[in-house]
């Protein structure tokens, strides 16, 4: 299938013309071969320049210069002279990414380009995790099927993974794990010859452009794989036997990461079906790959997923810390956290863990999700930018400095994860728009200062070229989407009000008397989650002063009032307005909004490429329609609990 270049498109700049550059670089090798290769891919494609190889010197150099830190880079451009070095050969190829990065926002001749930039990687770990299965679907996949796997088989479509490989490296991603987290049948035999030869591949060409292949585990292997009678972290027999499989997977894979897993939870198995904690499981499983430097990432997504709704006590939100904060500095050096950015699951809004704060003595990576799993599936827009700016900047107040999640993901073995959003469509992520979710992703990864907005223009300029109208209109949009679509779907920190199983469209109480334990308690009285004393208390995870903070509805701020608040329909919101009249306002609005993209981006059928224009069209259209289906379910949810009209007499049907 044949696919676009999304942001390394290196359309030509008009009039920026330029016959011949030369380059020059100091050492070989297939990391500073791949940099070479890439800009002389840009420079040709921007400025229709040949370049040619320079001995010496040349209008570009390249080299390795050990003073700097290893994923670090430092570009200088001036009067057609530019320097590129990296404290390593991936700094080298970072740097090269940063200069064409920065002649396409500057969009001028290349004697005039003047840059000065030094950057080191705000974290260690930048990573991206792929949900596929081997049959080639993809768990919250909305972009088509796997290009990884197909049929129980490891795909090596060396073109395809070699551009995504260069995407990802674009925006200083250096890490993916491959296969869905919950490991079952084929999956689980991975770790086995069966698919060494085509993950060695894998290994090479990601390689290539520094990213580092991990991947997901079954816990249950020793016993599904090794016909072992149990799986026991703490049975000398299930350490024997991963440690001979981790010298068997690294002598056939000595460039392998490490592994990811997902253990209790949802169903998967793990150390507590013998009575051993989450430090048991990690750790043990950390030994054994510790002589190959390899690495154990640990999710915090432990639940209770076999809830009573009828008990209202127990609170999913509450989970991942009462599971971990126990265990703080019992993990081994080579082993990291994973932990989901707020307590529940991804919703459109949650506070931030409280896990994430208060690990002193654990490295954390902090689990993003680009897949729109709950933020319109990549068929309504969802520039998820701004939240995870947000995120990066709440300070959790358990460090006597910097209590920030940027802060807190700094250093050795700590990082920044996401659930990928690409697939095998042609355009790799099914909305157009959503490609800038992956692009501010790893931008973000791998500096946490950028804002939002600068990073909705680089990637609009990189995709779309110079095109004024495009810009202009695309980066209202994008700034807009994240707010107007909490507007129509989660008021104040309420989630949820989604169908079960797909997640997709309003079902205000789709999940409302299920086991998941996710509920908004809407009833005739109120409305939201009571998380303060009175409630769970699961404000009193957070340290002061956000614990007191979170437990009065005074305090509490407004956009997540009904996450921690049962509140009265006629609460008074600081606006002035009810909760209610709050929830059909933010309802109306939201779906105006919509169609107000939906006209934005008609006007820009004359400056966009016909296919692409084809496929925002028909999202917007349906985005458009969709959060009309929204506004009018939830209102109508609302009226029905209350019998209270709209104050300004709009429609609401009965
Ligand atoms: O909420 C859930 C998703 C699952 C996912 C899980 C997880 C991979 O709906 O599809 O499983 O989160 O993060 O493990």
């Amino acid at each position: 299938m044949s696919y676009t270049k999304c942001w390394l498109a290196y359309a030509p700049m008009g009039g920026c013309h330029r016959e011949r550059l030369t380059l020059a670089c100091m050492e070989a090798g297939d990391v500073l071969e791949a940099a070479r290769d890439e800009l002389r891919r840009g420079l040709e494609g921007l400025y229709g320049a040949s370049v040619e190889t320079a001995a010496g010197h040349g209008d570009i150099t390249l080299e390795v210069d050990p003073a700097l830190e290893g994923e670090g880079y430092r570009v200088t451009a001036d009067s057609g002279r530019c320097a590129i070095a990296g404290g390593t050969p991936v700094g080298v190829l970072y740097g090269v990414f940063a200069l064409l990065r920065a002649v396409q926002l500057q969009a001028c001749p290349w004697e005039q380009v003047r840059l000065e930039e030094e950057k080191n990687p705000s974290s260690c770990l930048r990573m991206l995790n792929h949900w596929d299965n081997m049959d080639g679907s993809i768990e919250r996949g909305y972009a088509g099927n796997s290009f990884f796997f197909r049929e129980d088989a490891v795909l090596v479509d060396e073109k395809r993974l070699t551009d995504y490989a260069r995407m990802l490296a674009s925006v200083g991603i250096n890490a993916i794990v491959i296969n869905n987290v919950n490991v079952k049948n084929a999956a689980t035999w991975l770790i086995t010859p069966r698919y060494f030869p085509q993950l060695r591949q894998y290994t090479r060409i990601l390689g290539r452009y520094g990213v580092k292949l991990y991947l997901s585990v079954n816990f249950a292997a020793p016993m599904e794989l090794g016909g072992l009678p149990s799986a026991d972290p703490c049975d000398a027999a299930v350490l024997r036997w991963w440690k001979e499989k981790a010298a068997e997977v690294w002598a056939e894979l000595p460039l392998l990461g490490g592994f990811l897993v997902k253990a209790d939870s949802e169903g998967r198995p793990g150390p507590f079906t013998y009575g051993r904690t989450q430090a048991d499981g990690a750790n043990m499983l950390a030994q054994a790959v510790e002589p190959y430097g390899g690495h154990i990432i640990w999710r915090c997504f432990v639940y209770n997923c076999q809830q009573d709704w009828r008990d209202v006590k127990t609170d999913r939100a509450c989970a991942g810390y009462n599971a971990f904060m126990p265990l703080d500095g019992q993990f081994r050096e080579n082993v990291t956290l994973q932990i989901k950015n707020g307590p529940m699951d991804f919703q459109v809004r949650e506070p931030v863990s409280p896990l994430i704060g208060s690990l002193r003595h654990t490295h954390i990576i902090v689990e993003f999700q680009i897949a729109q799993e709950y933020t319109g599936q990549q068929r309504h827009v969802c520039y998820l930018m701004p939240w995870f700016r947000e995120i990066l900047d709440t300070d959790l107040k358990t460090r006597p400095d910097n209590g920030t999640v940027a802060a807190l993901i700094r250093g050795k073995g700590n990082g920044m994860a996401a659930v990928a959003n690409t697939g095998d469509d042609e355009n790799w992520t099914g909305h157009d728009l959503a490609a800038a979710n992956l692009y501010g992703f790893g931008r973000l990864s791998y500096d946490t200062s950028l804002s939002p907005q600068q990073i909705a223009w680089e990637w609009l300029r990189q995709t779309f070229g110079q095109n004024p109208p495009v810009e202009q209109t695309l980066h209202q949009i994008l700034m807009r989407s994240w707010p107007v679509y909490e507007k129509y779907t989660a008021p104040l920190g309420v989630g949820w009000m989604v169908n079960p199983n797909h997640h997709y469209g309003p079902n205000v109480d789709g999940y409302e008397y299920s086991r998941w334990g996710c509920y908004h308690r809407a009833s005739f009285d109120g409305l939201g989650i009571d998380r303060s004393p009175t409630g769970s208390d699961y404000c009193h995870q957070y340290a002061e002063p956000l614990a007191s903070l979170y437990a009065s509805a005074e305090t509490c701020p407004e956009e997540l009032l009904l996450f921690f608040h049962h509140l009265p329909y006629d609460y008074r919101l600081k606006s002035g307005k009810t909760i209610l009249q709050h929830i059909y306002d933010t309802h109306f609005e939201g779906a105006e909004e919509a169609a107000a993209f939906y006209d934005a981006v008609l006007h820009l059928k004359p400056y966009l490429d016909e296919a692409v224009f084809a496929r925002l069209e028909a999202r917007f259209a349906h985005q458009k329609a969709h959060a009309c289906e929204w506004r009018d379910v939830i209102n109508t949810y609302f009226y029905r609990k209350t019998g209270i009209p709209d104050g300004r007499g709009r429609t609401i049907y009965p």
